[in-house]
């Protein structure tokens, strides 16, 4: 079965170009400006932080909350779009500098929960059952400030508060080793999923596999997305790419290795993603050097990118890659990819 592709971005996919050492670079823009951008750069569905969808969320209450994002839904109805996710934020707030669910004061971790209630609200309010969990401070900078058991047990617990608050919500991991902590306790794919298991509804908890996390961890993720899709549990994908171990770049899908971003499309469309209405999700960010009129190249290319490959993936000869993998002769299926990719 063929894969069915169609893309989201996040609002924080087109950005001012700050980064740890210098400030913004470009002007600011609105999300009703980003919004019309979508359609004209090749995307049908918008992902969401809560607070990308309802501004100031914290000084709101939750019937404030849900009417603002239920405003939002008919936007987004008038642009043609859709939501595919919502993640509450849990990384920002001054609640949250310790983590959210794995906090050692349990009042930052009542914060968390009870955000994490309204970004459901929130996902509900957009029509998507899709919430992602990236557990940015879920881990520690020293291993002595946390018990990593009862850490475990801690997000555990968060996760069946939020599968018990709406039977219908999903919740998807996006695993990530590494920054802003020193390490985190959901690195991988194979630890949300066996997380997946511990909760009280394992059909209800997925993964979000990013390209740079798992390049993170020194795994190739398209050997990742295989292992989700082998549990039923890859529910979207944040595509981008990642040039070494060194901060979560973001970089343009298949712009450091095109050959690991074939390999990510090539398992995607052999195994029928998208057929159950699973989106193709980037999280690219434009370099810093880039000019505000030209600052969303990275969303078009990441898409055409993708979509060249799908062309090669599905040229491939599989008939002479199943020939050769008969014949063991891995030497020539490497030259014979080689030369595809080549053109
Ligand atoms: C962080 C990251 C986040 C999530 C969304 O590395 O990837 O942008 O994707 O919360
Ligand atoms: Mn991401």
């Amino acid at each position: 079965m063929r894969g069915k592709f169609k893309f989201t971005f996040g609002p924080w996919n087109i950005h001012e170009g700050s980064d740890p050492f210098g400030p913004m670079v470009r002007k600011s823009i609105g999300f009703s400006e980003k919004m019309s951008m979508y359609k004209k750069l090749g995307f049908d569905g918008v992902q969401f932080h809560d607070d990308d969808a309802v501004p100031d969320l914290n000084n709101l209450k939750p019937d404030q909350i849900i009417k603002k994002a239920g405003e939002l839904k008919n936007a987004l109805n008038d642009h043609g779009l859709s939501a595919e996710f919502v993640a509450p934020r849990l990384w920002e707030d001054e609640k949250t500098i310790d983590g959210g669910y794995t906090s050692n004061d349990v009042k930052c971790r009542d914060y968390a929960i009870s955000r994490s209630k309204r970004a459901i609200d929130i996902a509900n309010a957009l029509g998507t059952d899709l919430l992602v969990l990236w557990l940015a401070r879920e881990g520690t900078y020293i291993r002595e400030s946390k018990d990593s058991k009862v850490a475990t047990e801690r997000i555990v617990s968060a996760i069946n508060q939020m599968l018990e608050y709406d039977l219908g919500i999903r919740v998807c991991i996006e695993p990530k080793p590494n920054e802003p902590m020193d390490h985190t306790y959901i690195p991988t794919t194979g630890h949300a999923i066996a997380l997946a298991q511990l909760c009280i509804d394992p059909a209800r908890v997925g993964v979000n596999i990013e390209s740079a996390h798992a390049i993170l961890a020194g795994l190739d993720p398209s050997d990742e997305m295989g292992y989700a899709l082998a549990f039923n549990k890859l529910w979207t994908v944040h595509l981008n790419d990642q040039n070494g171990l060194k901060f979560d770049q973001d970089k343009s899908f298949g712009s450091v290795d095109l050959r690991r971003a074939f390999n990510q499309v090539r398992i995607l469309d052999k195994h029928g993603y998208g057929n159950n209405g699973e989106w193709v999700g980037l999280d690219v960010k434009a370099m810093r050097t880039q000019k505000l009129e030209v600052s969303t190249k990275h969303l078009s290319n990441s898409r055409t990118i993708f979509l060249r490959l799908l062309e090669l993936s599905r040229s491939l000869d599989e008939t002479k890659v199943d020939a050769l993998i008969a014949a063991r002769d891995y030497e020539e299926l490497d030259l014979l990819i080689m030369n595809h990719l080549l053109g």
